[in-house]
């Protein structure tokens, strides 16, 4: 039998090589000298993270629309809120993610009025169950915007200011002769800098939510991945919807940085495998985390459902363009035949190469394991994203690319 690390051998990435980097030696190290339980314990918890995220502003600024965009959906979908109504509830309102129970966008009753108070707006809103903020306007950044941008600075809480509807103003300006879109989008950030001057220097976001991959929801996205706490952050990429492949290059990026701690979480009961036996290891972390790939990747049927809806498409026509061995679905049984041994050489090619980062040439026990699982997460998790780059060309969201 020709086994999956026989690649190993091979010199380019492509080919299925995983090279390891100043990164990995750091992680390889902490994995020998921790115990495997924590590894596991802290992959478990990952999974029941919560992340509230509370999307405010005026009435008619692009809540709502925002609050669909950022679960992935349109505004006719279903579990869309409602968008273009006058608001009536002056409660938030929980939207669920929906593939993702654990992450919900709250709507919040607009802070238009004039007799709007930020801090009991705040307490109104049980602003502690949040774990950051985001401040729309579709125009000049008002009074009310700026007291309540404060007053979340008070209670200790994150805030992002975004400026809605930037397909709107380049549209608009787009007839002029004249007209310059990055001069257009810096003179709105300069504008919107000079309207919020008294609240420090804070970012300004321009985004249009009919169109994610265009100005600065990319940026926001990266802000928020350097000022997130870990277990949040990782909520948040997981949930992103995935329409271009900006926003799968950021899942796949997150992917890669976890599996060194799922490899040595699912390898506390690490044995070296022997040459026609399946790899032993914790099916339940392998599986897990294959699963959160593919659920985060869009290729779950609801998922497809709403893409293909969006690009008016058949899902089934979009479904067909995933031809790994997850097609059905990451099950126990996928997972258990994906980790059938690999053969001999490619163990021993293994083995030189995690005897290479660590110290003394000592492998401790369990190593070999480790570096095998390593070596098949990788492997899923590049066999899922072709699949996913299929799903994305079929429905044509990738040919600027
Ligand atoms: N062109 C454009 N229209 C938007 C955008 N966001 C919201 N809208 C439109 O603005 C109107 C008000 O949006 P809605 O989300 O209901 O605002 P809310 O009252 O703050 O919840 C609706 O007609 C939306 O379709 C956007 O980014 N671009
Ligand atoms: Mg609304």
């Amino acid at each position: 039998m020709s086994g999956d690390l026989d690649r190993v051998a091979e010199p380019e990435r492509d080919n299925g090589i995983y090279i390891y980097n100043e990164d990995d030696e750091a992680d390889i190290t902490k994995g020998f000298t921790q115990p495997p339980q924590e590894f596991q314990e802290n992959i478990k918890s990952l999974d029941h993270v919560t992340l509230n995220i509370a999307v405010t502003g005026n009435t008619g600024a692009g809540k709502s629309t925002f609050v669909n965009a950022i679960r992935g959906l349109g505004n006719d979908d279903e579990g869309a809120a409602d968008t273009g109504v006058t608001e009536t509830t002056r409660t938030p309102t929980a939207y669920p993610h929906p593939t993702m129970p654990n992450v919900t966008v709250w709507d919040l009753p607009g802070i238009g009025t004039p007799k709007f108070n930020a801090k009991t707006y705040l307490s109104d809103m049980h602003f502690e169950r949040f774990d950051f903020f985001i401040i729309i306007t579709s125009e000049r950044f008002k009074e009310n915007d700026i007291n309540l941008a404060k007053a979340i600075t008070k209670k200790k809480k994150l805030f992002y200011f975004i400026r809605s509807k930037i397909d709107n103003d380049i549209n608009a300006e787009s007839k002029r002769r004249d007209f310059n879109e990055e001069q257009l989008l810096s003179k709105i950030r300069e504008d919107c800098k000079e309207n919020l001057k008294s609240v420090g220097n804070p970012q300004v976001f321009l985004i249009s939510s009919f169109n994610f991959e265009e100005y600065d929801f990319n940026r926001l996205m990266d802000t928020l991945e350097r000022e997130l706490p870990d277990n949040k952050k990782h909520a948040l990429i997981l949930s992103l919807p995935v329409y271009s492949m900006e926003a799968l290059q950021r899942k796949k990026r997150h992917f890669q940085r976890m599996i060194w701690l799922t490899a040595f979480g699912s390898a506390a009961v690490a044995v070296v495998p022997l040459p026609g036996l399946t790899v032993v290891c914790d099916y339940g972390v392998v599986t897990a985390f294959l699963s959160n790939i593919f659920r985060s990747f869009g290729l779950e049927d609801t998922s497809l459902q709403i893409l293909a809806k969006r690009v008016k498409m058949n899902w089934q026509d979009l479904k067909a363009e995933i031809t790994s061995r997850f097609k059905d679905g990451v099950t126990t049984e996928v997972v258990m035949s994906f980790f059938k041994t690999p053969s001999v050489a490619a163990i021993m090619t293994l083995k030189g190469l995690l005897s290479c980062v660590i110290p003394f040439g000592h492998l401790p026990a369990g190593a070999v394991t480790v570096g095998i699982i390593h070596h098949l997460l990788n492997k899923g998790l590049r066999e899922m994203e072709n699949d996913t780059r299929s799903v994305l060309e079929k429905a044509r969201l990738l040919q600027q690319e």
